[in-house]
């Protein structure tokens, strides 16, 4: 019997369901990609690996981000570049007719994985796209509900999945914290130029809504800083710099900017986590490279 080892997100969950379906699992573990790279949780010959990089010694591997691409590593399994995990599974096991009637789901995680939603699919979510915004894989005690949606997933009855009561219930909850989190971002937002900055330093906002809210309330903007509080230590403030999900014309690559700072990440999104007395410093010298 095969453990599942995959993310809690949305794709996360659907790979992991669909892997319940074509293999003999009866275990699923959720980490995140960040520890799991470094190390975290044993891999052993059971472990099926999804939505996640590479860990030597599994059964199989399945992932679809391009940073996680492997050089001259026989695996088993498939990557390559596509909008979501489930997609590679999904296309892996083609011919396997327990997953006959899947391409809904999988059309829709797709979307979900890749950001293609419209901007009023993200002021005004509905059906499986407001699911998904109920998963945030770093709650860990949330696991119980990730379950549960595996479970009611492998069914692949969506009607059913929507009228179950506790995901009616995970629904109505992250409406009123995406309505909330919407308020906050009003108040402390101001557009510079092209450049959206929200500055929620010293201020307690709430939970988080959706991560690209801000892209649907203010679609003039092209990128958007948003500093806060560091929420471990106490010294420092974090800013994270994101390119538009509607507006893709900003070409500065956000990655290397914050690396600049002792941050990182990729071309359209990364972090810096500055010491407070930096801070209003580098907020204004990255203002000043985002600003056309
Ligand atoms: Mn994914």
């Amino acid at each position: 019997m095969f453990r599942i080892t995959t993310r809690a997100d949305w794709d996360g969950l659907v790979s992991a369901a669909l892997l319940s379906v074509v293999e003999d699992c009866d275990r699923i573990r959720f980490i995140e990609p960040g520890p799991f790279q470094d190390g975290k949780g044993e891999v052993t010959p059971d472990d099926i690996v999804a939505n996640l990089p590479y860990r030597q010694g599994c059964a199989l591997w399945f992932d679809h981000h391009s940073s996680n691409k492997l050089e001259a590593v026989d695996f088993r399994g498939a990557w390559w570049i596509a909008p979501s995990a489930a997609r590679v599974i999904y296309e892996y096991y083609g011919q396997d007719e327990a997953l006959a009637g899947w391409d809904e789901l999988i059309e829709i995680t797709d979307r979900i994985d890749s950001a293609a939603l419209t901007m009023e699919e993200i002021k005004n979510p509905r059906g499986l796209i407001l699911v998904s915004m109920t998963v945030e894989g770093k709650r860990l005690q949330d696991e119980p509900y990730w379950l549960h949606l595996i479970r009611l997933l492998i069914k692949n009855d969506t009607a059913a999945l929507l009228a179950d009561p506790k995901v009616q219930n995970r629904c109505e909850e992250f409406r009123y914290i995406n309505e909330e989190f919407g308020q906050a971002l009003n108040i402390y937002s101001d557009m510079v130029g092209n450049v959206l900055v929200t500055d929620f330093r010293e201020v307690f906002h709430g939970e988080q809504g959706n991560r690209f809210l801000a892209f649907a309330l203010f679609p003039n903007c092209n990128v958007w800083v948003k500093a806060f509080d560091h929420p471990n230590d106490p010294a420092r403030v974090q800013i994270s710099v994101g390119h538009s999900i509607f507006n893709r014309t900003c070409n500065v690559n956000v990655g290397e900017l914050m690396a600049r700072y002792g941050g990182g990440g990729h071309k359209g999104a990364g972090t810096c986590r500055p010491l407070k007395t930096e801070a209003d410093r580098i907020l204004s010298e990255i203002l000043g490279v985002l600003k056309e």
